[in-house]
């Protein structure tokens, strides 16, 4: 008998089963997110075809020729996602401010912060790129418009986090507290269907992540911590091997898969100050919530990502992140 594939639909529905306080608004929220990102998908496949062909033809949603990728991405969320019925705020990568529902549209308790395209840099050499997701809710149900300090809650409140994935195939990895799960789209039929279930960080790695051509603007700490990965001095008692594609949601996906550290430390401004490089809010803190959903950690070399209390929406923080044995380790050098 064909093997039973079990599609997002069925394990969205059956986690909303197991979640007393699941009232269907958040499971169309993702229902939502998953047709952005099948949208997303198919625009990201044929990019390399923007120059061959010129053109596409194509017309996004809002009547414009489709622009560059990470914008239409962008446009694609935010249309979609304003018409879930399940936000109050969303916050974007690619928006300075706050981007606030329209009152004509049905709201909701949630919020969504995201990272449209996140590597998009990387499309021009068909490398794979990805959309990061964080949902977090209200917590003040006071009939107040929502604002900022609504928005910026410490990572450990997500309600459920996730990315998708666009490379040889298109996936979506998430969690909504309860594991984390990872489906692969099938695109002759259009649905994604459960391809990792539960998926587990293994306790210790063997591969470093990092781009070492910062090394000379990390600070004393982080090149410490990269030198012992880098020797035989670690617990495997020889060197990792340096995997680094320069894509976020890529290099994660292959830690939360293989194990090991990925690591951004925070590298020396020309001003002399030290600054991390990704953004907390739409970045850090999501996959930070996976990884420990995974049996992980994730930490900016001082405290636990998901303990940090946001003061501003595109606030950056140095990351560390992967198996709970390596960043342990990292901690030895960074604490
Ligand atoms: P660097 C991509 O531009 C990005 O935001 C992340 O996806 C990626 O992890 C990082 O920057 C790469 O930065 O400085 O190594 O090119």
């Amino acid at each position: 008998m064909a093997q039973q594939q079990v599609t997002v639909t069925e394990h969205l529905l059956w986690h909303q089963i197991k979640s007393p306080a699941a009232t269907g608004v958040f499971t169309q929220l993702l229902y939502d997110l998953i047709l952005s990102a099948k949208l997303i998908s198919r625009s990201v496949s044929k990019a390399g075809l923007l120059d061959v062909l010129g053109e596409t033809g194509e017309v996004n949603v809002q009547g414009e020729n489709v622009q560059k990728l990470d914008d239409y991405a962008d446009k694609i969320l935010i249309h979609r996602m304003e018409r879930s019925g399940a936000l109050c705020l969303m916050a974007s990568e690619e928006h300075a401010d706050l981007i606030r529902i329209d009152p004509s549209f049905t709201r909701g308790d949630y919020m969504l912060i995201f990272d449209p395209l996140d590597g998009s840099s990387n499309i021009d050499v068909n490398v794979n790129v990805g959309t990061i997701f964080s949902i977090h809710r209200r917590a003040d149900h006071s009939g107040r418009e929502a604002s900022l300090e609504d928005i910026l809650q410490e990572g450990y409140r997500q309600v459920g986090a996730g990315y998708f994935l666009y490379g040889p195939s298109c996936m979506m990895v998430y969690s909504t507290g309860q594991g984390v799960h990872g489906f692969t789209l099938d695109p002759s039929v259009g649905e994604f269907l459960l391809s990792h279930p539960d998926m587990q960080i293994p306790r210790q790695g063997n591969i470093y992540s990092a781009n070492d051509g910062n090394y000379t603007l990390w600070d004393d700490k982080a090149r410490l911590a990269s030198d012992y990965f880098k020797s035989d001095r670690n617990r495997t008692g020889k060197p990792y091997t340096l995997r680094y594609v320069g894509s976020l949601v890529a290099d994660f996906h292959r830690t939360l898969l293989y194990g090991g550290v990925f690591m951004y430390p925070a590298v020396r401004k020309p001003d002399g100050r030290f600054e991390g490089k990704l953004r907390l809010m739409c970045e850090a803190s999501p996959l930070a919530f996976l990884a420990e959903q995974a049996g992980g950690r994730a930490t900016d070399g001082q405290r636990r990502i998901l303990e940090l209390k946001p003061y501003s929406l595109h606030q950056r923080a140095p990351l560390f992140i992967g198996s709970a044995n390596d960043v342990d380790d990292v901690m030895q050098f960074m604490s």
